[in-house]
């Protein structure tokens, strides 16, 4: 193959190591040149000198070529519309005036709520769930992946632990006990330490099977509004996250969603890397899909001015009508622009009248494989360059195409329908996102803290909420600041799901009861039932059962329990315990622990 370009002294080095190259990477050098990339084959050095650097650049681009759909020509091209319309100063909502969405309101356990449930119940063996977890998490400062993060500190639970006990919860309440899908997406800073906690855990009970690990690439960062490629230095691209957006693509392109839908998993819900309380709405949210036909059902909050969460409207304009994320940095504009001149504020309940976006999403699956075969999983692209000047010819410093899950809908026609499902904060968000000291002042101004000691705190609320809708009396703790971020005393209540996955199996298995302030409870095993348990003062209780072991808690007990030990800011401990500034320490709670089938009785 012949290089298609004239030969110019620009590029004499790239024609002196022509011979060295392979057919495919003399074919893609011919066709970046031909779309205005020539500059990344400018004044090469002769062949025997940097060979392996050149070789290495080729290698990355055939990579990256291979990875984006319509390869980089595709990848370029979207680059320049983009770019085009974002120098005309395009407004994605022009002539779109923001309303309310359609919802459905499960902020409190009503009747619906467990109608709901109970629907979904039904589908956990046709449901799939999607962790996106290729982010870094730099708002939290944490070394790790935040995957094996604890999200609670009693037990020391990951959020992959917590996330895989979840599944083989539903698994094991389904008919069909049929795996769940459990779909990872990780990037090359997430990959390898994702898969090492996965096997040195041995996939916390899962098949390896049913687990399916997707790496997301990075894309070419754009130096120009012609599309240039940026190069960090000769050889050497500069490259760029493309934004959890790509679980699409990849869903599509390892045709893992086609294969799953073809096999009977007719939702998936997606869920993101550190929300503990994900699993809590799953029923519910799965149930709303159903009973709604919501081809696409956004999990929300009530939003508070101002958050860094989306807002979800229906944009109504142009003779359409549809329901979308309106990501926290374009709300603002827009409602000044068309309802609000004061932007992104409060009404008269004190919150933003848009509910926000948990980016916990249910998609049906026959009408997400159709889009995506229609796609290729390229999702509503977007580009946001910071310009030099208001000509808005050259950038402050490279840019790159991005992506959002949740600006699927944008590709929705009508027959597709979009619903919003509301549930309250501490049982279905509470993201592990920011470190102490910004946590601290997040919540200092008024806004949530989004923290460890925060998510740990709603883990806490969430079991206790669990006894409450069961008849048990609890007594709530007092809220006390650590490092500054809010945290209750208790009592600290962790239902795993083995015991319970809905409110209706959570009450079929506790009668009467109480717990004090500052007590703790623990259950874990399908076949534990609490008969008037009484936990006083600061006890705490355990109960652990495996399967076939049927447990009977009954009475009244009293022991010293767990301590909570405040650690400063300075504290020399391991960083999961660093980021929340406490931990716990068993002052005499006691453990009951059933590892043999059979009957047994526990009593105080
Ligand atoms: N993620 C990836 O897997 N790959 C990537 O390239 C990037 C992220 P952030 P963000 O729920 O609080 C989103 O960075 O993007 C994963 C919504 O857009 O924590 O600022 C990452 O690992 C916003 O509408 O969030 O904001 C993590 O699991 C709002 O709802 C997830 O994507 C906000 O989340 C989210 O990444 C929120």
């Amino acid at each position: 193959m012949k290089p298609t370009f004239s030969e110019s002294m620009e590029l004499v080095g790239l024609s002196t190591n022509w011979n060295n190259f392979s057919d495919e990477q003399k074919e893609l050098i011919n066709t970046l040149v031909e779309n205005g990339q020539t500059h990344l084959f400018s004044g090469w050095d002769e062949p025997g000198t940097n060979d392996e650097a050149k070789k290495e650049f080729l290698e990355s681009l055939e990579k990256i070529n291979g990875n984006y759909p319509g390869g980089l020509v595709g990848y370029i091209s979207n680059a320049r519309k983009l770019l085009a319309e974002s120098k005309a100063g395009a407004n994605p909502f022009e002539g779109l005036t923001p309303e309310q969405p359609e919802k459905v309101d499960l902020t409190s356990f009503t009747d619906e709520f467990k109608k709901y449930e109970k629907i979904g119940a039904d589908y956990f063996d046709k449901t799939g769930v999607v962790l996106v977890a290729g982010g870094l998490g730099e708002r939290l400062g944490y070394n790790g992946i935040k995957i094996d993060i604890a999200v609670e500190v009693l037990e020391e639970t990951t959020y992959l632990k917590h996330y895989a006990d979840n599944l083989l919860a539903m698994q094991a309440r389904s008919e069909s006990k049929r795996p769940v899908p459990f779909i990872i997406m990780v990037s090359q800073d997430t990959g390898p330490k994702t898969i090492q906690s996965l096997e040195e855990n041995n996939y916390f009970g899962l098949q390896k099977e049913q687990v399916h690990i997707l790496q997301q690439e990075l894309v070419p960062a754009i130096s120009d509004n012609d599309g240039a490629l940026a190069l960090k230095e000769k050889y050497e691209l500069i490259l760029k996250p493309h934004g959890h957006g790509d679980i699409h693509m990849l869903l599509h392109t390892s045709g893992v969603a086609a294969k799953l839908a073809a096999e009977g998993i007719e939702y998936f819900m997606f869920i993101q890397d550190t929300n503990g309380p994900s699993f809590n709405t799953l029923p519910a949210a799965i149930g709303a899909s159903v009973a709604n036909g919501y081809d696409f059902n956004s999990l929300a909050i009530v939003r508070r001015p101002g958050e860094a969460v989306g807002g979800l409207a229906k944009l109504v304009g142009n003779g359409k009508e549809f329901t979308l994320n309106v990501e926290y940095n374009q709300l603002d504009p827009l409602l000044r622009a068309t309802i609000n001149p004061e932007g992104d504020v409060a009404d008269e309940t004190g919150f933003s009248p848009f509910p926000g976006n948990c980016n916990t999403l249910v998609i049906k699956t026959d009408s997400y494989v159709r889009i995506l075969e229609a796609t290729q999983g390229i999702i509503a692209e977007f580009v946001n360059p910071k310009y030099t000047d208001e000509t808005k010819t050259a950038f402050k410093k490279p840019t790159r195409l991005e992506t959002m899950m949740q600006d699927l809908p944008k590709l929705f026609g009508e027959s597709e329908k979009v619903g919003v499902t509301i549930f309250d904060r501490m049982w279905s968000f509470s993201p592990n996102k920011n470190n102490v000291t910004d946590a601290a002042a997040k919540y200092a101004s008024g806004g949530p803290a989004d923290a460890s000691a925060t998510a740990e705190n709603d883990f806490y609320a969430a079991g206790r909420a669990r006894l409450e809708a069961a008849g048990m009396k609890v007594v709530e703790g007092e809220e006390i600041k650590i490092l500054g971020v809010p945290f209750t005393v208790g009592p600290k209540v962790i239902l795993r799901p083995s015991f319970a996955m809905t409110l209706e199996e959570g009450a079929s298995k506790i009668s009467g009861g109480s717990i004090s302030d500052q007590a703790t409870l623990i259950i874990d095993g399908a076949d534990v039932s609490l008969e008037n348990v009484e936990l006083s003062g600061k006890t705490g209780l355990v109960v652990k059962a495996c399967s076939g072991a049927k447990v009977t808690v009954k009475g009244k007990f009293e022991n010293d329990g767990f301590e909570l030990v405040e650690l400063g800011a300075d504290a020399d401990v391991p960083e999961y315990l660093k980021i929340r500034g406490y931990r716990f320490e068993n002052r005499g709670a006691q453990t009951f622990e059933f590892t043999e089938p059979g009957e047994y009785v526990v009593e105080a």
